[in-house]
């Protein structure tokens, strides 16, 4: 199984090579993908209207309130999460820099609060932490929520569908899913064909809203997906 896994992965980069030969294909990242063969890179990307809680889903998943979460429209860029034995956060600027900052500062960089509008020209942000989920290869890319007020925090979440491997779509049981919603899971579905769809905050209702809220999620997702869908509650357990 591992020898075929190894001759795929040499035959897939064999392949990049040859695509990069080709002058006219400008748009593929091919250092990129070969780098992320090489390495074993798998992008889990967390997607979803904002306020659905993909930043505390996270932070769950870590164990560790690394990230910063709010209840107004906060994340506003992109943040990569990979293994690493200690916690170094360094951020990307556009115009080719870097710096490596203190968790406490990290507000500073990755929000609509602490960086109005990118004023800082943040790229995106990288974190290395010991996770056991990111061993691996696998990455969990934090995104800013799309359908909020501010049009660039929708423009980031859309720059990271490319680089999607599979998804985790969070909706929310407090606010049943709507055409915004479906509008942009359209678009994610073009770039993802693995999509899980967590429904979180199930903390909010009891079990029998919960069922009834995943059930008007999935019927609607299914129609828009052409397929059967699982829809995972998330959050702390009913109450009841
Ligand atoms: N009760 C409850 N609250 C949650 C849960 N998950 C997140 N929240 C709250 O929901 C709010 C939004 O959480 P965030 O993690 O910042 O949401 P987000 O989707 O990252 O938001 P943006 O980055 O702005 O798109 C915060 O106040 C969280 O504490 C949950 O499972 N249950
Ligand atoms: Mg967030």
């Amino acid at each position: 199984m591992l020898d075929k896994y190894s001759s795929l992965k040499e035959e897939l980069s064999k392949f990049i090579d040859f695509m990069s030969a080709f002058e006219n294909i400008h748009s593929c990242p091919c250092e990129e993908l070969k780098e992320k063969i090489q390495n074993n890179v798998f992008n889990l990307v967390v997607l979803g209207q904002f306020k659905r809680g993909k930043t505390s889903l996270i932070n769950a998943l870590l164990g560790a309130e690394i990230l910063p979460t709010a209840v107004v429209p906060l994340t506003s860029i992109a943040t990569i999460l990979k293994y690493g034995e200690t916690l170094r956060i360094r951020v990307y600027f556009n115009d080719g820099r870097m710096t490596e900052i203190r968790p406490e500062s990290l507000s500073q960089y990755v929000t609509e609060k602490g960086n109005p509008k990118n004023e800082k020209n943040v790229q995106e942000v990288i974190i290395s932490y010991f996770s056991p989920y990111l061993k691996d290869g696998v990455r969990l890319i934090d995104t800013p929520g799309v359908g909020s007020i501010y049009q660039h925090n929708t423009d980031v979440a859309y720059q990271y569908l490319p680089k999607s491997d599979a998804a985790l779509f969070l909706l929310s049981v407090d606010q049943p899913i709507g055409q915004a919603e479906l509008e942009f899971l359209k678009d994610v579905k073009e770039y993802s064909n693995r999509i899980f769809f967590l429904q979180n905050k199930a903390d909010y209702v009891d079990s029998e809203d919960l069922n009834k809220s995943i059930s008007f999620s999935k019927k609607i997702i299914e129609e828009c997906m052409g397929r059967d869908v699982k829809i995972y509650p998330m959050g702390n357990a009913p109450t009841d």
